[in-house]
């Protein structure tokens, strides 16, 4: 599994740091969507889905978590603790978030718009289509 890490350009001075997220630039697609998960308690995973279209690039902007990423073939877990480094997610792709730092900010950049339909949250299901 090919796990696409983009280096964001960070810019900034004596004054404090600043890194600017631009769309078809840094950001490999049109953005339709910003979020961001906070206040995550201790001990919870979140995730546990896939989605069917969804891209979204990921980037812990404070603290840290680990992020699981499975293709159905394989798992990889990295984990994620630089603003200066965003995690691209393609389509079908299982995804588990675990082990936030109580003050982690994970902001997520989404080409499309918010689709429950698009959410595989079963895991089996997720196996049949990777297989289909
Ligand atoms: C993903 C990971 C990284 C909305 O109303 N609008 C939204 O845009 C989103 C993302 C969620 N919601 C609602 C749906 C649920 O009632 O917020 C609630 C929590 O969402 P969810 O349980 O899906 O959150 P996570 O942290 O498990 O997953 C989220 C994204 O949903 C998902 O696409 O890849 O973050």
């Amino acid at each position: 599994m090919k796990i696409e890490l983009i280096q964001l350009q960070r810019h900034g001075d004596y004054r404090g740091g600043l890194i600017a997220l631009e769309q078809n630039e840094n950001v490999p697609f049109q953005v339709k969507r910003v979020y961001y998960l906070f206040d995550t308690a201790a001990g919870v995973r979140r995730g546990m889905h896939a989605h069917r279209n969804l891209q979204q690039l990921v980037i812990a902007i404070r603290g840290c978590c680990h992020f699981l990423l499975d293709d159905g073939q394989e798992r990889h877990e990295l984990c994620l603790d630089d603003p200066s480094q965003g995690l691209l997610v393609r389509p079908g792709m299982w995804r588990e978030m675990y082990d936030f730092s109580k003050d982690c900010i994970l902001l997520v950049l989404a080409d499309q718009l918010y689709d429950e339909r698009d959410y595989i949250r079963d895991y089996d299901e997720f196996l049949a289509m990777c297989r289909s």
